[in-house]
């Protein structure tokens, strides 16, 4: 669905870069049988950590970062939409989709990576939900599935800064998302980070109507050692609140 990530992994690979992910990211409602609470037991089960919550009350959302049982594995990062904080009419969009799902579905980590487990939704739908969240909008259509992995550039030999890697995905033809800036974080956070805008695709909604959507997205990422020498496992919420919109359809520029 992210047809860019196997170029921009390619053209890494080409240079003689080991490509290795610092994080994979999942989105969900937090009413139904895919709420947080029932999809992390599937991680926990795989030996990975809660670290810490983040809370993003603009978009709505809640999230939670997981640290690996090794660390050739990524972190998590998964967040949920808190669906009740939304208008009736959206509530009722996204009731009637999770309504669907049947709680016997949902019994192992290939949860993970299913996709949508309702009947799309009808575009007119699809832009109800987002005038009012993105977010909402791009779930009901894409579902559940790693919506972006994450380069980790401390693992990169000669690109170092994060800057470097905006100008060689933009090199590649590719934009970079500059929502609250092209580099998100700093060294005093520990952590740097910066994201493309989403692939496009055209997708069949309810009733066969195709329109193009935003799919998925790469996020490249440098982390810092604290004041202990140890490397930062976190996120930075201010940061995650602008790499969220990665996904939007409208961009401010
Ligand atoms: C996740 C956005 C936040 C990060 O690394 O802070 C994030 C999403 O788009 O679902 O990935
Ligand atoms: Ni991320």
């Amino acid at each position: 669905m992210t047809p860019q990530a196997e170029t921009i992994r390619q053209a890494l690979l080409d240079r003689g870069e080991q490509v290795r992910n610092d994080h994979v990211a999942f989105r969900t409602f937090n009413i139904g049988p895919m709420r947080l609470e029932k999809l992390e037991p599937f991680i926990l089960e795989l030996g990975y950590q809660r670290y810490e919550p983040y809370h993003f009350p603009a978009k709505k959302l809640d999230a939670y970062g997981y640290i690996p049982p090794s660390n050739d594995l990524p972190r998590i990062f998964i967040s949920e939409l808190r669906v009740q904080e939304l208008s009736g009419t959206s509530q009722t969009i996204i009731q009637g989709l999770v309504d669907q799902v049947d709680e016997a579905q949902i019994n192992d980590a290939s949860i993970f990576w299913r996709g949508p487990l309702w009947q799309v939704p009808s575009y007119s739908d699809y832009q109800t939900l987002a005038e009012e969240s993105e977010y909402a909008a791009w779930l009901s259509i894409i579902g559940l599935r790693a919506n972006h992995f994450t380069i980790d550039i401390n693992a990169l030999s000669q690109i170092t800064e994060v800057s470097e890697m905006n100008s060689l995905i933009e090199s590649l033809g590719y934009s970079i998302n500059d929502s609250g800036g092209r580099v998100k974080g700093s060294p005093e956070v520990l952590l740097e980070q910066s994201s493309t805008m989403a692939s496009k695709q055209a997708m069949t909604f309810a009733g066969g109507e195709q329109h193009e959507v935003t799919t998925c997205y790469y996020e490249f990422a440098k982390r810092y050692l604290d004041h202990d020498g140890q490397l930062y496992q976190g996120f930075v919420a201010a940061s995650a609140d602008k790499i969220f919109e990665s996904t939007n359809m409208k961009t401010t520029g």
